[in-house]
């Protein structure tokens, strides 16, 4: 299977008979849009764990498309159940900087009302978040619910269990999940070729699972193919698979050195297909950018990075007190003592 590709890295548009998208000016400018600002915030959590400001920080660097791409190919009514880097994603959602850079300044274990962006809160435990989406799924399919739900993980997290358990569920069980991986090349130091046989979208047709296979930096064969599908899932015929080819440019995470296991020409060969250099180009040879909408762009980005700053130092502490109230719906002797005796020694503290 060749992956959908829309638009080539010299910005040249190929219109593809099964994946029609009408590109307008407007859909091009607002899908550019959402992956500078991701690439803006990226950046300036990148500089503030540097700073010491952030405990850890994973880097989307080159998976915008990936992620701007299939988010906005479902509706804002499906729910979304995410690994740990999808930050592009929840930027699209409406998710804050402070709700997203909260955890990882380590000041709570997450940052925002998952109901509210009908957007699961970060799944470090990988592949777990596949099952939570199938069961999820199950239940919006009993419901009788027009919705469907989309679920990301990486090539890595395919490896586990719980990824092999959930296609076969949702398989099975006929459950409107779509499954997004992003095959960014790496999970850690390990790249795919030593951890499969078979490419990812190979397996998911294995199990039973509608499976595609797209050009993960390509942001417009991402957004048509996403949504085409979605639109199967949601009209009832199972669940389906995308595998997004797609490349992380910086390490898996800021505690990394991918200098280890990688060489420098490998990433140099992807800076060459970077999904916002091929849209800065069709965006040019089609006439639709110019001086105006960039430099409203680079400010808009700009400030956007000075929000951040400012709002990473001002995160509120942790309330550990607080945790007692929010896990259990009656709080049992034991962990009344608990807090007693920690707020005891948090007043011993001379401070
Ligand atoms: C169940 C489980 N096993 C191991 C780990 C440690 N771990 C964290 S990220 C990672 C690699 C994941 O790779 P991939 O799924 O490709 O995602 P990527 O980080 O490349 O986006 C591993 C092994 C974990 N978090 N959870």
């Amino acid at each position: 299977m060749k992956p959908v590709q829309l638009l080539d890295p010299a910005g040249d548009l190929h219109p593809h008979p099964d994946w029609p998208l009408d590109i307008t000016p407007e859909l091009t400018r607002d899908l550019y849009r959402k992956m500078r600002l991701a690439r803006r915030l990226d950046e300036e959590a990148l500089a503030l764990q540097r700073q010491g400001e952030l405990g850890l920080w994973l880097q989307v660097l080159g998976q915008e498309a990936s992620q701007v791409g299939s988010i906005t190919g479902v509706r804002a009514s499906d729910h979304v159940f995410p690994s740990y880097r999808e930050h592009a994603a929840a930027m699209c959602r409406g998710i804050t900087p402070a709700e997203l850079l909260i955890q990882w300044r380590g000041n709570a274990h997450s940052g925002w009302d998952p109901e509210r962006y009908r957007f699961h809160i970060y799944t470090l435990v990988l592949a777990a978040q596949l099952l939570h989406a199938t069961g999820y799924a199950m239940g919006v399919q009993r419901d009788g619910a027009d919705e469907l739900v989309l679920t990301y993980f990486g090539d890595g997290s395919s490896s586990e269990g719980d990824a092999n358990e959930a296609f076969n569920w949702a398989a099975a069980a006929g459950a409107p999940v779509l499954f997004f991986c992003q095959n960014n090349g790496w999970a850690i130091s390990t790249p795919p070729q030593i951890q499969m046989r078979a490419p990812l979208h190979q397996r998911a047709a294995g199990f039973g699972l509608d499976a595609h296979l797209v050009d993960g930096n390509d942001v417009l064969a991402v957004h048509a193919v996403t949504r085409g599908v979605a639109d199967q899932v949601r009209s009832g015929s199972g669940p389906a698979f995308i595998e997004a080819i797609t490349y992380r440019m910086a390490g898996h995470s800021t505690s990394d050195d991918p200098g280890r296991y990688r060489t420098d020409s490998e990433v140099d060969g992807w800076r060459t297909r970077d999904p916002l250099a091929r849209m800065e180009l069709l965006l040019e040879k089609q006439g639709w950018s110019d001086a105006a909408y960039l430099s409203e762009l680079d400010l808009e980005c700009k400030e956007l990075g000075t929000e951040v700053r400012r709002i990473c130092k001002e995160l509120p502490l942790p309330e550990l007190d607080e945790r007692f109230d929010q896990v259990l719906a009656e709080r049992p002797e034991l962990l009344t003592e608990q807090r007693a005796g920690y707020r005891d020694l948090v007043a011993s503290f001379v401070d």
